[in-house]
């Protein structure tokens, strides 16, 4: 007989999300993913300044927030076919990048490593040999036996108090947790050191946003960051040169432990490449624009159908026909009120809450489509787009990778393996790498504008009488990031937002097919269904956030159950 898990709330992630899996002979053989949470942000903004929806909109979420903002802007600006200048696209790139890198490195050693890594096992290693092992892997200066020793005796207070803090309620000691006491520990070291690094991100933007989270420095038509080399109070050379420090601290990190340490991981858990594919439809935008249109681009956007590179379709620019004509959200199995899919500019956001209905509406998230088929969005979907088109940055680093990954795991591993949970999170750690290297770009982009004597940063929106309606796009962290919107005499008449973990963690849609999370535990084998590390491991390698997904909060307080087995 089937058994049947519930996982309410998925910790470590953004927001509330339940997993409900159906097992049968030692695996998965249905699941549901439901968003328990709703806020509404799509209906405050009826009636308000499209000037002001980017304030509102990065309110979305407090782990991209950048996200949202950049996006808004971005729709408005496409509504209006506003140009902006190049100044404004390179800060914001330089924000996007930043934002991108801290979220990375957040994601894999936060919100993820634990995992794959036992912290109790890093007790057993041996400290000499631990430094031998990260020295055939990087040349990091953080990888000496002296410092994994402290951080050996830190576990072991941490252990010996009794009060396990951040690493409390781990499944330590779980038989699918197969890493070697040494990788362990040098994986332990590696998450407190990235405590560090995601901040030196997040201080680079600051610098130029003003503060974060939240920046402060976007607009309709540009950025407010005021460019003046000769003033103290503005982005002056003085300013520029400490982000570049940063930039070049945190790109170290990326280089010389976040991309070794997957490669590491991936490679000893090589079996998880047969696992997690779930839905290989992928979706991606372009993003780091390199002119005033938004027509250029260093990173490429595009639909991969069927896991079949050689299908692979581009998304070209800021008004891309074949992006903005096929996209609808379904709310067949969503907390909604009808059973319609609908083109956003057509949508409504009318709640209607039922209970979970395992063959009804189960979530609060809408389930977006393109060309009616769920699509995986996320750090894998702009890989594999930027392969198969032969973008040359994509290239070099999966390369790369997947030949240091072969290197240690003692077989050769393809780009096949990428379709998987393994593959989703060696994915963000090239799209890292390119992004640190990118930082660097954009960064002297900006400089050698501000060198030719170009400080422009604005072009004033207008706003005509009568509708207008635009979309704008944005490789976020989790992926694929659109807003859409319908201006009525200067007002917003209709917004939505059709996001990254809506996509991937969205429902059934009409006609009964999975989202991507739903798809990728089907025959997943959990080893002990008390304690289902294994969903944990799939679910959590989409990087979820449901504050992102259902834009709400969880009115009645309902208690929350770890797991419950039924
Ligand atoms: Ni709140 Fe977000 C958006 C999502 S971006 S985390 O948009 O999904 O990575
Ligand atoms: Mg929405």
């Amino acid at each position: 007989m089937a058994q049947r898990i519930t996982v309410d709330p998925i910790t470590r992630i953004e927001g509330h999300l339940r997993i409900d899996a159906e097992i049968a002979a030692g695996k998965i053989n249905k699941a549901w993913s439901s968003g328990q949470m709703w806020r509404g942000i799509e209906l405050i903004l009826q009636g308000r300044d499209p000037r002001d929806a980017w304030l509102f909109t990065q309110r979305i979420c407090g782990v991209c927030t950048t996200v949202h903002a950049l996006a808004s802007v971005r729709t408005v600006e496409n509504a209006l076919g506003m140009e902006i200048p190049l100044n404004a696209q390179y800060i914001r790139n330089m924000v996007m990048a930043l934002h991108t890198l801290h979220d990375h490195i957040v994601h894999f050693y936060a919100l993820s490593a634990l995992d794959w890594v036992d912290v109790v096992s890093a007790l057993k290693a041996d400290p000499q040999k631990t430094a031998a092992l990260a020295a055939g892997l990087s040349e990091w200066p953080g990888n000496g036996a002296k410092r994994f020793r402290a951080v050996q005796a830190k576990i072991k207070a941490l252990v010996d108090s009794g009060q396990l803090g951040p690493f409390a309620n781990g499944y330590w000691g779980h038989p699918a947790m197969t890493l070697p006491p040494e990788v362990n520990l040098m994986a332990v070291s590696h998450y407190l050191e990235a405590l560090d690094y995601q901040r030196k991100a997040n201080q680079a933007i600051a610098i130029i946003g003003g503060k974060s989270p939240h920046i402060q420095n976007f607009a309709v038509g540009g950025v407010t960051t005021a460019i003046n080399p000769d003033n103290e109070t503005t982005l002056n050379m003085d300013r520029l040169y400490w982000m570049k420090q940063l930039i070049g601290e945190v790109r170290g990190f990326i280089k010389q432990v976040y991309l070794p340490d997957v490669i590491a991981i991936g490679a000893l858990y090589k079996d998880w490449t047969q696992y997690g594919a779930g839905v290989t439809n992928y979706l991606a935008v372009p993003d780091m624009v390199l002119d005033t249109a938004g027509t250029k681009f260093d990173l490429p956007g595009g639909t991969i159908m069927n896991g079949d590179l050689g299908t692979v379709k581009s998304i070209k620019s800021f008004h891309d026909a074949y992006f903005r004509d096929n996209v609808v959200e379904s709310i067949a199995h969503a907390w909604y009120d009808g059973d319609w899919s609908r083109h956003p500019y057509e949508e409504d956001t009318v709640p209607k809450y039922t209970d979970f209905q395992d063959d009804g509406k189960y979530s609060w998230l809408k389930a977006p489509r393109f060309q009616g088929k769920p699509m995986q969005v996320g750090p894998l979907a702009q890989v594999l787009v930027g392969y198969a088109t032969g973008h040359e940055l994509t290239k070099k680093y999966v390369d790369s990778t997947l030949q240091r990954i072969s290197a240690v795991a003692g077989v050769q591993v393809g780009p096949a393996a990428l379709h998987s949970t393994i593959g989703r999170h060696a994915a963000r750690a090239i799209r890292a790498a390119m992004l640190s290297d990118l930082a660097v770009k954009h960064w002297q982009l900006l400089v050698d504008n501000i060198g030719r004597g170009d400080f422009e940063i604005f072009n004033p929106p207008t706003f005509p009488k009568g509708e207008q309606r635009g979309y704008g796009f944005h490789e976020a962290p989790r992926g694929a990031l659109s807003h859409w919107i319908v201006i009525r005499d200067g007002r917003i008449k209709n917004y939505q937002c059709v996001v990254p973990s809506t996509w991937n963690a969205g429902p059934r849609d009409q006609a009964g097919q999975p989202g991507p999370y739903e798809a990728s535990l089907v025959g997943t084998p959990i080893a002990d269904a008390k304690r289902p590390l294994e969903v944990l491991r799939t679910i959590h390698s989409f990087d979820p956030c449901i504050a992102c997904a259902v834009h709400m909060l969880d009115p009645d307080g309902k208690e929350m159950i770890n797991v419950k087995v039924v």
